[in-house]
């Protein structure tokens, strides 16, 4: 079967308050995306971008949830977009974008497999819901609307929900939980990595373990890799930095052992800002992780 690639940007910053991340998917493409990952398929279509404009902010009254219906709408549209590249047998590539688009992503992924596991490679759980938030800020809570929590508008993107069981979802790298995160946590065994057990047993291990835990009970799995579950010393192009987070070196081990697994069917990267960033640093950075994702080798 030939190795098709389909790279979608969502150029959306609606769903948390700095702006630039908007920039993300130019920042990625200008970094050398198509060249990097040109030896490594037969074939690169980039479908360009979404369509999201420069709308009015708006926050919610009843739910107080910052731009909830245009996050909504912008992300039906990225859901038929990624359903459609996975319908032409690609490999569907999404470039964020706030954290919010996964709620696009995970709708247009869902729907192909029964059981689809989920890598969240992220500083935070984003398991906020509106009760919960202490923000408002959407890209908080795209794993909670994926396993069918939140607002529905949020929750039923694609027609359907949920998207994901919690049973198939494994955080890595968190370091920034809120109160009601850690409560949701506890209470539907979605099983987290955070930075302690990173420190204590090292990515080797922790990929390890991910990648058995889902081996036979998944029959596909999503990478959604936030830039910020990266250190902000290596990773600085990112809108809420968390320090001590995972090193660089550590994330290029993290891709290869899921190229070699080959268990990733699907895959965005967020939360590039380049107005933040040092010199496209952290695009780079990205565009780096994803040779190593799909196979790039050192020698
Ligand atoms: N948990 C906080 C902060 C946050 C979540 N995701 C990011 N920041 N990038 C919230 O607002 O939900
Ligand atoms: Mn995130
Ligand atoms: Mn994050």
């Amino acid at each position: 079967m030939s190795k098709k690639l389909s790279i979608i940007g969502m150029p959306m910053d609606l769903g948390q308050m700095r702006r630039g991340v908007d920039m993300g998917p130019s920042a990625i493409r200008y970094a050398g995306i198509n060249e990097r990952l040109k030896p490594l398929f037969d074939n690169i279509h980039d479908l360009g971008d979404i369509p999201i404009g420069r709308p009015e902010v708006v926050v919610d009254k009843e739910s107080n949830l910052r731009n909830l219906d245009l996050v909504a709408e912008k992300n039906e549209l990225l859901a038929k977009k990624v359903d459609e590249a996975i319908q032409s047998g690609s490999f569907p590539l999404v470039l964020g974008g706030d954290h919010s688009i996964a709620i696009g992503t995970l709708a247009g992924v869902a729907k192909h497999y029964k059981n689809l596991g989920v890598i969240w490679y992220d500083a935070h759980g984003d398991l906020n819901t509106a009760e919960t938030s202490p923000s408002g800020n959407i890209h908080g809570m795209p794993l909670a609307a994926s396993i069918g929590l939140g607002h529905p508008a949020l929750t039923d993107i694609g027609g359907y929900s949920p998207k994901v069981k919690p049973e198939n979802i494994v955080i890595i790298g968190a370091r920034s939980l809120d109160e009601g995160e850690r409560a949701l946590i506890k209470e539907t065994g979605i099983k987290v990595y955070t930075m302690h057990e990173i420190d204590r047993m090292g990515m080797a291990k922790v990929m390890e373990e991910t990648i058995s835990y889902f081996k036979d009970k998944t029959d596909g799995v999503h990478l959604s890799l936030d830039l910020d579950g990266l250190d902000p010393n290596d990773a600085p192009g990112v809108g809420t930095p968390v320090i001590g987070g995972i090193s660089y070196r550590e994330s290029h081990l993290a891709m290869e052992m899921l190229e070699e697994a080959k268990i990733i069917t699907s895959a965005e990267f967020v939360e590039v800002n380049p107005i933040l960033d040092d010199k496209n640093k952290t695009a780079s950075i990205a565009v780096g992780l994803m040779g190593s994702l799909f196979g790039e080798k050192l020698l």
